[in-house]
């Protein structure tokens, strides 16, 4: 891997946002941290879409798993978390393409009870940057809300996200209330998440399922 993706991996794992974080183990004040890194490897002419995927996204894998391992705790994933989001401010400008055409509104919002934002955020930026116009609701969005939302914009896509097994129930919710409105044939209701699944999203009847925003780009491009 570049040296450079690496170095941003680490520190979103150390939870280092800028130089005048220490990090946990030693004390690394001083040293670039994961927002100079970034803007390092913009300056050079790193593709923003291999910082996202080849550094920033597998760092965040790996604080998952080392959650899972006991060995962080919610704090420690909340400075990822943190590092994360300043690294999405910084590459947003640089992911929207700047000849493009509107291809329609698309809500987003993370599912009721689920307060994970990161890759609904990212998901959110790399379509507004292709021409989707895109409205965040936020997180732990009811389904009223979401529904409501759909209505008032007259939106033809929904995104819906959810990180917990026991969260994502309320993504069948969404798509039930849109039936009961009369509105689920005018609304192409996407899912993600890392719980979710191809499987998943056809028993809930969503229309389509996407590993990543790329990928929801390029299946959406399918349907149009
Ligand atoms: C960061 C994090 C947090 C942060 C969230 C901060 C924030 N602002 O989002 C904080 C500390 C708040 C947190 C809290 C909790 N968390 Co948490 N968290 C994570 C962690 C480490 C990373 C998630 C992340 O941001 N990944 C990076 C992004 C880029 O990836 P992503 O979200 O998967 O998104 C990508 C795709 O899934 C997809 N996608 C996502 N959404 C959508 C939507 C659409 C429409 C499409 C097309 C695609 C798509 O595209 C994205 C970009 O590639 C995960 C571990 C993991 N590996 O997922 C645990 C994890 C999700 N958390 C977990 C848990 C248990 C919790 C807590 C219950 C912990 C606690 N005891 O309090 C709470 C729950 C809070 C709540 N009610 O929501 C568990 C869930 C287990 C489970 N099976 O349900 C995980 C898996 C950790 C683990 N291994 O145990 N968490």
């Amino acid at each position: 891997m570049n040296q450079l993706l690496d170095e941003i991996k680490k520190n979103l794992i150390a939870g280092r946002v800028d130089s005048e974080d220490e990090g946990f183990d030693e004390d690394l004040t001083g040293q670039p941290g994961v927002t100079e890194l970034v803007k390092k490897a913009l300056e050079e002419n790193i593709p923003p879409a291999d910082i996202l995927t080849k550094a920033l996204t597998p760092g965040m894998e790996e604080v998952g798993e080392l959650f899972e391992q006991g060995e962080y705790l919610v704090p420690d994933m909340l400075a990822s978390a943190e590092c994360m989001a300043e690294a999405t401010k910084i590459l947003k400008p640089h992911l929207v393409d700047t000849d493009i055409q509107n291809k329609g509104k698309f809500v987003i919002a993370t599912v009721e009870e689920d307060l994970h934002d990161i890759g609904k955020n990212i998901v959110g930026t790399i379509l507004y940057g292709s021409g989707y116009d895109v409205q965040d609701l936020g997180t732990s969005v009811n389904a009223q809300a979401i529904v409501e939302a759909v209505k008032e914009s007259k939106a033809q896509y929904v995104g819906l996200s959810a990180l917990l097994t026991s969260t994502m129930h309320h993504m069948k919710e969404v798509i039930d209330l849109l039936k009961e409105s009369g509105i689920r044939d005018q609304v192409t209701v996407c899912v993600g998440g890392a719980p979710i699944s191809e499987e998943f999203s056809q028993k809930i009847g969503a229309d389509l399922y996407a590993e990543d925003a790329f990928d929801a780009i390029q299946k959406l491009e399918k349907r149009a």
